[in-house]
């Protein structure tokens, strides 16, 4: 059986991959890791927790020992708006912290799986239909981190035969933990505030077309690719994975089958505005398809109709 350590695992996608990965391979064979703030509920009572900051090698190191880890889903990271308030922290975070991570792996020879991003890209990489393989040039310290990173990954592979895997993750919608500080977030807001208030003001452009994806198809690809048979391999740093593009006008009409009242205006955030239109439209994932079978549940309306259904109960 695996023993697996997760960083950033009280973030949005670590607090429910840490949770499936207790149902998969057993509650304390799943170490969850997290740098200041503490889980709770299910997550702190279902398995171990321990304090890890990835910008300490020596912490990674101790709890890798402790527990015997062979797999790290390595999850700590700052999102792209944070990542643009704060360069030196994404920095550090984003890459240093990944370093330790690799460094130890090598070291204690584990499997690592580290998160890349449509933040990826940039202006000059083709917006649609974008291929695995092709222009990477980002204009945004988030995507800077995110290139240097997968590098980085392919780097430790070829090097020193860690076993490095990742995905290009979309915007990550999910109805649990909230995410924090990305330029996709609005994706999740949205059904909150349609719920309490049907009304939402969002931060992005109507026309603003980006890559999405609903959580349980986001912990799927990353189960599945570390589960994938390492000789049909051809890539490993990053995996383009796709499954809905839309912009804020799509998802407001799919949130309006539900609420027919429900409305959206904007007040444009320059920021994040330019760092979405800095990424793709939607990607070709064709190579994860190919090499590891990637496949996916959740459209836009069968999504919206799960995170509505959800948030109601959960916001009554
Ligand atoms: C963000 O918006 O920063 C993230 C991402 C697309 O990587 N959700």
């Amino acid at each position: 059986m695996k023993k697996i350590l997760v960083t950033g695992s009280v973030g949005q996608i670590g607090s429910e991959l840490t949770m499936l990965l207790r149902k998969l391979y057993g509650n304390d064979n799943v170490v969850a890791g997290g740098n200041r703030t503490k889980p709770t509920g299910k997550l702190l009572e279902s398995g171990p927790f321990e304090i890890v900051d990835c910008t300490d090698a020596q912490k990674v190191a101790d709890v890798v020992k402790k527990y015997e880890i062979d797999t790290i889903y390595h999850l700590a990271a700052i999102l792209s708006a944070v990542a643009e308030a704060k360069p030196n922290l994404a920095w550090n975070v984003n890459i240093n912290g990944l370093y330790n991570v690799l460094e130890v792996s090598r070291e204690y020879k584990c499997a690592v799986f580290t998160p890349s991003s449509i933040g990826a890209f940039g202006p000059s990489t083709p917006p649609d239909d974008t291929p695995q393989d092709t222009i990477q040039r980002p204009n945004t310290m988030y995507g800077v981190t995110k290139v240097a990173g997968e590098l980085l990954c392919d780097y430790y592979f070829k090097r020193f035969n860690v076993d490095t895997r990742g995905v290009r993750y979309p915007g990550i919608i999910s109805n649990e933990t909230l995410p924090g500080g990305g330029t996709t977030d609005y994706a999740v807001d949205i059904y909150y505030e349609a719920i309490k208030k049907k009304q939402y003001t969002c931060f992005l452009e109507a026309g603003t077309f980006l890559d999405m994806m609903y959580m349980p198809d986001a912990l799927k690809a990353a189960v599945d690719l570390m589960e994938a048979d390492p000789a049909k391999l051809i890539h490993r740093n990053a995996f383009n994975i796709s499954t809905m593009s839309f912009d804020p006008e799509m998802l407001g009409a799919s949130i309006r089958k539900h609420i027919p009242e429900f409305k959206l205006d904007y007040d444009v955030d320059p920021i994040r505005q330019a760092i979405a239109a800095s990424w793709p439209n939607n990607m070709d994932d064709s190579a994860a398809t190919e090499e590891w079978a990637w496949n996916y549940d959740f459209d836009l309306a069968k999504m919206t109709a799960d995170m509505l259904t959800v948030l109601t109960k959960k916001l009554k």
